[in-house]
């Protein structure tokens, strides 16, 4: 039991750093330096890559009910939105 209580603290406190590395990669305006995303999953900078900074704006889109993580643009945020999320994820950026 602790150990489970360990790891969600320890994941929940990297997920709060890479989201403020997020933020601080954002530019004066607020809004995220200029690129091209190469899929649906690709939702944050820098884009191009897939990385934890995708997944971190997934999970606060999703929470927040925002389009970004309706997937399949249904104005249903549910499980089928996770899969398809992580499927088009694991897809990668073509090369
Ligand atoms: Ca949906």
């Amino acid at each position: 039991m602790k150990r489970n209580t360990f790891a969600r603290t320890a994941v929940g406190a990297a997920l709060i750093s890479v989201a403020l590395i997020g933020l601080a990669a954002t530019n004066a305006s607020g809004a995220e330096p200029e690129g091209t995303a190469c899929n649906a999953a690709d939702l944050a900078a820098p884009h191009g890559v897939l990385d934890l900074y995708d997944v971190v704006k997934f999970v606060h889109a999703f929470e927040n009910q925002a389009s970004p993580a309706d997937m399949d643009d249904n104005k249903v945020w549910d499980l089928n939105d996770i899969a398809i999320f992580i499927d088009t994820f694991n897809a990668g950026c073509p090369s």
